[in-house]
């Protein structure tokens, strides 16, 4: 009987244990291990940042929906993992033995590169889990009662843009419905993206038209090529970059309040294991989200390293959106159980589609970029009122499937089929080296 291990039971996680345990049957055991004791449905985030959600509707806890499919679950932190003794440990000291590990620990965020970021420091606040979002509420709702600047956006090295564009949108909303967008005396965007739009990814579609746009109409100034340094006695210190990367500005912006999407990087436990990570702490794997160096390791979702689309002035990564992190995992998932089945010729890997949903307020955006490096087989960024219905709807199917202990079921299948969007590519790797 194999053990296989699950840690980080998030986007990509969660899913992960129900589809190993379908997989693998009753023959092994699947143990998930998550430092929180509930599931958070992470693209939510933002609206929980100014109380169009509250925190029971995108939280739910994880233990009794994945007990009742024969799941092991721990809520603790993994303090470290060694990778020779097939072993973790835990932060409560206790330890767990596995045969294969499947990391999908998400993001370390990064604060500690821009002084006075860390959103328990100063007016800068985060919508990046659920916690930081409520406390960012709770700044927002100071700055109804005492109107201020606004500055929203996304650190230098940051890799996820689109919540960034989202929370500048929902709170500009926000105010409108309130009737004191007036009240705000300046409302900006400071990205490290070379353009408006490009989200990493060299836009997609016409996302740098539509977003630049969008801004323009809510009255928000936008600033590109920004290097945030550091953010002191309410003030945003910012550096800014040409195209060739040399400094053609330095200045502050005022900020009342604040929320920028800081850089990611990996979690501790997993950056310390020795060959494990690239320097940023993400797992080197290849493209069967198996590790380089320990071969019963897989990696799936933000944990992973995959390299920037393209050097950008400001250093940019590129994203790892929902689609993206369920085709990885179902992949991982399939050659794990390869693994275990002692069927080694057969790998499969993940097509890493680019896919998302962005809200906007009362509009919203989507994209599809297949694939994500250019050129794309297709390119689309679609804007209006049906992608927020949209999003406000698959945030409810996202949960129940969470809740009902099924990853991908057939009718999503085939939808996205009709898309020509697929988790895995059809062909085992045996083949595709062969054609
Ligand atoms: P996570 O979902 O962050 O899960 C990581 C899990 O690992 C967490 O449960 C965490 O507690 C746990 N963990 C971490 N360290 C340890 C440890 N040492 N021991 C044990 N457990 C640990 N993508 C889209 O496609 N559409 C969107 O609309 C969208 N919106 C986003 C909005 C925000 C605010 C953010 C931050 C990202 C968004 N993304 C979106 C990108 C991406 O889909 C999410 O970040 C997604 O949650 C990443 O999934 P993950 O499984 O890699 O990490
Ligand atoms: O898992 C997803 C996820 O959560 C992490 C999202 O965040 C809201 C997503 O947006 C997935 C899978 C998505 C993608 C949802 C499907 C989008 C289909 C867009 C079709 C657009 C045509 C122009």
């Amino acid at each position: 009987m194999a053990h296989v291990v699950i840690l980080g039971a998030g986007t990509g996680g969660m899913p992960a244990a129900y589809e190993m345990k379908d997989a693998l049957g009753k023959d092994h055991e699947v143990t998930l291990i998550s430092a929180n004791d509930y599931f958070q449905f992470v693209p939510s985030n933002p609206w929980l940042g100014v109380g169009w959600s509250k925190r029971e509707d995108i939280t739910f806890p994880i233990r009794p929906y994945v007990e009742r499919k024969g799941i092991h679950f721990i809520p603790q932190r993994a303090e470290k993992i060694d990778a020779e003794k097939q072993e973790i440990q835990l932060a409560d000291g206790s330890s767990v033995h596995y045969d294969y590990l499947l990391i999908a620990t998400g993001p370390k965020l990064a604060f500690e590169n821009v002084p006075g970021s860390d959103p328990h420091e100063g007016p800068v606040q985060s919508v990046c889990t659920a916690d930081h979002a409520e406390m960012a509420y709770g700044k927002y709702q100071e700055l109804l009662d005492n109107p201020g600047p606004i500055v929203i956006g996304a650190m230098p090295g940051a890799s996820c843009f689109g919540p960034a564009y989202e929370y500048a949108m929902i709170v500009a909303s926000d105010l409108k419905k309130r009737g004191m967008r007036d009240k705000i005396p300046s409302f900006s965007f400071v990205t490290s993206e070379p353009y408006i739009g490009h989200l990493g990814i060299q836009g997609v579609g016409d996302s740098r038209g539509i977003l630049t746009r969008g801004l323009e109409e809510e009255g928000i100034t936008a600033y590109t090529n920004c290097k945030v340094t550091k953010v002191e006695n309410g003030q945003m210190y910012i550096t800014q970059v040409n195209d060739q990367g040399e400094t053609v500005k330095e200045f502050t912006l005022p900020v009342k309040f604040g929320m920028m999407i800081p850089a990611f990087k990996g979690v501790p436990a997993v950056a310390g294991v020795e060959g494990l990570c690239n320097p940023g702490g993400f797992v080197l794997v290849d493209e069967n989200q198996r590790s380089k160096k320990y071969p019963n390791i897989y990696a799936a979702g933000i944990a992973i390293a995959i390299p920037p689309v393209e050097q950008t002035p400001v250093p940019t990564g590129a994203p790892k959106t929902g689609y993206m992190i369920e085709s990885m995992v179902s992949a991982a998932v399939h050659n794990i159980k390869a693994d275990i089945e002692g069927r080694k010729g057969e790998r499969t890997m993940g097509t890493w589609n680019a896919v998302c949903f962005a809200d906007m307020g009362d509009r919203g955006a989507a994209f599809v970029a297949l694939p994500q490096l250019k050129p794309r087989k297709v390119d689309v960024f679609a804007y209006g009122r049906w992608v927020h219905l949209a999003k406000v709807a698959f945030e409810k199917y996202f949960i129940r499937k969470m809740k009902m202990g099924v990853s991908e079921p057939f009718y999503e299948k085939v939808l996205f089929k009709m898309m020509g969007i697929t988790r895995l590519k059809e062909e085992p790797m045996e083949q595709r080296k062969a054609s």
